[in-house]
């Protein structure tokens, strides 16, 4: 007797990926590759909708460890000045202006290796007053151990950014001051208090799209999904290790994005750094390939991002709205 076939929902979301599959999805030929993720991206998503996120550095510079991407690494001479945690207030007021201008996550990212706990006061009441105003909360503060993640949520913490950056093979050529399993025990810190994760990576390093596949791999057999999963695309920092990187292929990029729309199908996927040097067009095909997020404001972290009008026209031209407000991109942005 013939086995009975198994119907598989290649929508369904599955933890079981090889390395070698993922790597088959890079093969694929282009237009099959975005025609399958866009299918995927409309099964859990209403694909006229993106999520709009805003940047802030509360902490800048001055940073023990030694990413060879970042401008905020004490390790190399880049320009950017190390300054002192910001005040709660500070940080507060500018949550109320990213709101009025259309953002609906505010995230605080600090340039720390971990979070010290002498510093969680004055991070727990800058969450809590951006939570009062009611945006969703974000923060990126390097290394958690479990109880600092408990206190995050406890003080109105949604998300927790802690990306793995690349692939595991790849990862030393990057960074050497923590390990890949370090970032993987600050996830399942972040996971077990309760808190969303945000989990991504970065592009156009010099890695290999076998690197790519391990990290969008190392992603999806997580013990649960990254509810946020940012692609950034490397912004060259002078005077970094990989400040000369050469650009990677745009239409290698869409893959990026279409790969990780399927192996991680309820992810926000975030179209995130590098879309000043996007053209409209690249972005789109992005969109459609799959991403459902951006970064909104004139700046990401130490670099620039395309200002609000420039978004606003981008929007309301590819028919985009902010995700959840039925509100056209125009009203809001
Ligand atoms: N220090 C914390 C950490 O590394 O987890 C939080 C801030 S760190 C700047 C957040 C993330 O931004 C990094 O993990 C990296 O993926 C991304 N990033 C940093 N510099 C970048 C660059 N020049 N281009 C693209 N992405 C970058
Ligand atoms: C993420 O994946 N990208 C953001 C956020 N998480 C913290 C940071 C992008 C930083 C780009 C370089 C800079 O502005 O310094
Ligand atoms: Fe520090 Fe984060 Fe920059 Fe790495 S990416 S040097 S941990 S601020």
């Amino acid at each position: 007797m013939n086995a009975p076939i198994r119907h598989v929902d290649p929508a369904q979301p599955r933890f079981d990926w090889a390395l070698e599959e993922i790597e088959a999805l890079f093969e694929r030929p282009f237009m099959e590759l975005v025609f399958e993720a866009a299918a995927i991206h409309r099964r859990w998503f209403d694909p006229s909708e993106v999520q709009l996120s805003q940047l802030l550095s509360v902490k800048t510079g001055g940073c023990a460890e030694n990413c060879g991407y970042c401008s905020q690494s004490q390790h190399f001479k880049t320009g950017v000045a190390a300054s002192k945690l910001m005040e709660a207030d500070t940080v507060i007021a500018a949550a109320a202006e990213a709101k009025a201008g259309g953002a609906q996550r505010f995230c605080m990212g600090a340039a720390w290796r971990d979070l010290k706990d002498r510093d969680l006061p004055k991070v727990a009441a800058m969450i809590s007053g951006v939570k009062a105003l009611g945006l969703e909360t974000c923060a990126t503060l390097g290394m958690l151990k479990p109880e600092q993640a408990q206190a995050l949520k406890d003080a109105g913490l949604d998300y927790y950014n802690h990306n793995l950056d690349t692939g595991p093979d790849y990862y030393d050529q990057v960074v050497t001051t923590r390990t890949y399993q370090d970032r993987l025990d600050t996830l399942a810190a972040v996971r077990d208090a309760g808190l969303s994760t945000c989990c991504g990576g970065i592009v156009g390093m010099g890695e290999t799209r076998r690197d790519r596949a391990g990290l969008l791999h190392a992603l999806a057999t997580l013990p649960a999904h990254p509810d946020s999963l940012p692609i950034n695309d490397l912004m060259p920092i002078p005077g970094t290790p990989l400040g000369d990187s050469e650009a990677i292929d745009g239409l290698e990029f869409v893959r990026m994005i279409a790969v990780a729309r399927i192996v991680c199908p309820k992810a926000v996927v975030r179209l995130s750094a590098g879309r000043e040097h996007m053209s409209r067009e690249l972005q789109a095909l992005c969109f459609l390939a799959g991403a459902n997020s951006m970064f909104v404001g004139g700046k990401l972290l130490t670099t620039s991002n395309p200002d609000k009008d420039t978004d606003a026209a981008l929007m309301a031209e590819l028919g985009l709205r902010p995700m959840g407000t039925g509100t056209s991109a125009s009203a809001v942005v």
